[in-house]
């Protein structure tokens, strides 16, 4: 596959908190970050999100255990804006576990793009917050920088990955997953509903050896 000035790499959430031994430790996560080093050279454009949240954030399990008797991390309650999964808390803003990787280097990226920074509402996508409603700004950005089509890579998969994809391909991106730089949570189904919404919408997956790496 050719590239072209027009795409950009969007990497997800590389951070200390999601690696094995981490917070919100996503199994064999640390095995991307030498591929997404490959990745990002082929590309004039990447961008970087960084998950960012406040003490006592909403999708904390902690911040519910004095409301709901039973909120346990990776189960789901109902937030005003719709289901919300709890987790362990994870990438505080300005702590060690919220940093990227130590190994990740990619000195020509051009924007972090943070998310999840307001306490009352999570953002597992880039482009939306979690009511689906509230944009980040990075649609604008890339209309803006006239960047067309996204390459996405990074953690998680079943989560952040799955509903940046989504979103930026119903916000009129041409949209591409790379399928050996991201892996899951996987939590019960996870894994086969992102599968699953990626076909329906028609969410090219490819090795990044059809990029060359
Ligand atoms: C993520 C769960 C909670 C992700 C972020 O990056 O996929 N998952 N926060
Ligand atoms: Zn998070």
């Amino acid at each position: 596959m050719q590239l072209q000035p027009t795409d950009a790499l969007l990497v997800i959430d590389v951070q200390n908190d999601f690696m094995p031994g981490g917070a919100l430790p996503i199994p064999d996560s640390d095995a991307v970050v030498p591929l997404i080093n490959a990745l990002a050279k082929k590309f004039d454009h990447v961008i970087l999100t960084q998950d960012w949240h406040p003490t006592q954030h909403i999708s904390f399990a902690t911040t519910h255990a004095a409301t709901h008797a039973n909120a346990q991390p990776y189960e789901t309650i109902q937030a005003p804006y719709g289901p919300q999964t709890l987790w362990p808390e994870h990438v505080l803003q300005h702590t060690e576990g919220a940093a990227f990787h130590p190994a990740l280097s990619i000195p020509h990226a051009e924007l972090i793009l943070r998310k999840g920074f307001r306490r009352h509402i999570d953002s597992y996508s880039a482009f939306l917050e979690n009511d689906h409603t509230t944009p980040t700004g990075l649609a604008g950005y890339l209309r803006e920088r006239n960047l067309t089509r996204l390459f996405l890579c990074g953690l998680a998969y079943d989560f952040c990955v799955r509903y940046s994809a989504l979103d930026g391909h119903v916000l009129g991106f041409e949209t591409v997953v790379l399928e050996d730089a991201t892996r899951p949570v996987n939590l019960p189904g996870s894994v086969d509903a992102t599968n699953q919404s990626f076909s329906a919408n028609r969410i090219a997956k490819i090795p990044s050896s059809e990029l060359g790496v």
